[in-house]
This record gives structure tokens, sequence and C-alpha cells, in this order.
């Protein structure tokens, strides 16, 4: 089993790359929650809809999120009632939240309801929300706190991000799917999703990095940062406004911090020169070739991440 942890459209694709890539239901998907929000008495789940359109081949090809073809009719007629319909969904998406909210308010745990969508689509890899309980993202701006979705969508991550929060993590629980999932893993990967605000609420639900650090599975990181830029996103900007260096190097330095927590990164050949600073963190690096964009990139770069994990994880066998 293949474990996940994937956040918006970056770790989506490398999801996507791995499901084609291993045997059908050989993959778990841990995804971020904290930029979920309420809208129209409807839960919305930005990052959950992102990996499971993208796993079932309905996403939208150019902006990576919402389902390909979708029609925008209902918010049209949100617009004409004198609604501001600043979140762009989709008619077919709004089905999604629907009957995803119907779920909640009839008792199903997030966790639930997922994998009753999920599997409506034909995915047969498993969905998992970091947690059922409420985590929000706050961004800290020169202009005062924003809920994240306001930072991100209606002010377009304008703003300089100078702290983030993610408010409820203290007391969000583990799922019991979750840690059934990091303790049957062979291997971990941490996508190439925004490592602050997208693997950071994650990685900060209590419970999860003891479960990762007792697991003997390898954990291996995607950089997001090519080339000193987020291939898509304020990664870039976030990292710059919160002190760390703006490279795969930063991100290295990042994971690093998490004492151990990861093996490895994997980074692009535009950043090679970057390796032996990698190296000096206590990652092992491989460089190749990090940007996907159609299926086949994605279960290349999906497969190149197994075989080194593969490597590091008869490594960590030949030490013990
Ligand atoms: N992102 C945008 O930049 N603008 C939108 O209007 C927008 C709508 C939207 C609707 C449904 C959905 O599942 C995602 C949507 N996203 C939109 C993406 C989303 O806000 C972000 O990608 C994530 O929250 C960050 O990972």
């Amino acid at each position: 089993m293949i474990l996940a942890l994937a956040g918006g459209v970056g770790g989506a694709k490398l999801a996507q790359g791995l499901a084609l890539a291993l045997p059908p239901g050989e993959l778990s998907v841990v995804v971020n929650t904290a930029d979920d929000f309420e809208l129209y008495g409807l839960r919305i789940c930005p990052d959950l809809d992102t990996v499971l359109y993208t796993l079932a081949g309905i996403a939208d090809p150019v902006n990576g999120w919402g389902i390909a073809g979708d029609t925008h009719h209902a918010l049209g007629q949100i617009a004409a009632y004198g609604r501001d319909p600043w979140f762009r969904l989709g008619d077919r998406d709004i089905a999604t939240h629907i009957l995803r909210t119907e779920r909640l308010r009839q008792g199903a745990t997030l966790t639930e309801a997922v994998a009753e969508l999920a599997a409506a689509c034909g995915v047969a890899s498993r969905l998992l929300p970091m947690t059922d309980d409420p985590v929000a993202t706050l961004v800290d701006t020169p202009g005062g706190r924003l809920a994240f979705q306001d930072y991100f969508v209606a002010r377009r991550q304008r703003d300089d991000v100078l702290s983030v929060v993610f408010d409820g993590v203290e007391t969000a629980r583990l799922p019991d799917g979750v840690a059934a999932a990091v303790a049957a893993a062979e291997l971990v990967v941490l996508c190439p999703s925004n490592p602050i605000v997208s693997l950071g609420p994650i990685l900060a639900v209590p419970g999860l990095r003891a479960a990762l650090a007792a697991s003997a599975a390898p954990v291996v990181a995607v950089s997001p940062i090519v080339g000193g830029r987020a291939l898509k996103g304020p990664a870039d900007r976030m990292l710059a406004t919160l002190g760390h260096e703006v490279s795969a190097a930063g991100v290295a330095a990042l994971y690093a911090g998490f004492h151990g927590l990861v093996d490895a990164l994997v980074i692009d050949g535009a950043d090679a020169d970057l390796a032996p600073r990698i190296e000096a963190f206590g990652l092992r690096a491989l460089v190749t070739s990090t940007v996907m964009g159609d299926a086949d990139d994605r279960r290349r770069l999906a497969r190149e991440v197994l075989a080194f994990g593969r490597q590091l994880a008869l490594a960590g066998s030949e030490v013990r």
C-alpha cells in the first residue's frame, strides 16, 4: 500500500500518476481539509474535490480544480439575486457539495461522505480527509487576519502572508482510516503541494507525525518549487514572506525541520545544482523532471518516485 499526502492541484496530479502506476486499490491519499468552508449553506472541500475529480478523470484541464466542461448557471442566478458570485462553483460541482452536505447533516462523517462520492465516481484509490473535525487555515497579512479562501480566491493571493494559523487543529482527531493507512504504508509520498498551507495542516493533525515516525516506510517529498518558482499558486511568495529560501533547498530545509520525518526530496533537473545542499540537510535527493503535464508525465514521475522509495526502503532495511 502506498500513502500520498496531498493538497490541491499539484498534489492531485501526482496522486493520479500514482493511481495509474499502481494496481487498483493500492493507493490511499490523505487530503488537506483546512481550506474547507461553508458557502450558501453548503460544505465546500476544494482540495478533496480536486483530488476526487482528478482521480476520476473529470477535472477541468485548465484550472485543475472543478469539473471539465462545467457550466455556471446556478452562479449566474445567484448573481441575479444580487449576491457576489466570487467563488466559481460550477453546476455539476454544486451537485457534489449538495450531496456531501446532505450526508453530513444526516450524521455521516466527512470520511464516509467522501468514500461514497469516490465510489460513485469509480475511484479505486482510498480518499481520506486528514480529519473529520473542523480545521480552518487563517492567514495573517499586513491588513489583518483572513479566512483562507478570502485570501486565496476573493483577494487573489495579493496579500503578504506573515503567519499562518490552523484553527482547531490542536483538538482535531486523526481518523481511524488515516492511522490504518499510515500503518499499512510501504512508502509515504508528500506530493508537490504547498508545504505551508496544503501539507502543513495535514502534518499538524495530532498523531499523524508520530504515526509516520513509528512506521518503517520511507517518506519521500516532491518539491513544489522548480527553478525558484511555484508551479502553481502562491507557495513561492508565501515561503519568502515567512522567511524561507524560495528554492527546492528551502523546501528541503523546511522538511528537515520535521527532525528525520522526511527521508528524501525529489527535485527537478532545473535544480540539480541544489542536490548537495539538500543532502547536507540530511535528505537524499533524486533529480528528475518533476513538471507534470498530461497523464503520461504524471505516471512517469510516479514510477520514478516509487522506484526511489523502493531503493530507500531496501537501504533502510540493510541498515536496521
Ligand atoms: N480557485 C480560484 O482561484 N478561484 C475560484 O473561483 C475557485 C473555485 C473553486 C471551486 C471549487 C473547487 O473545488 C475549487 C475552487 N478553486 C478556486 C480552487 C481552490 O480554492 C484552491 O485551489 C484551493 O483551496 C487551494 O488548494
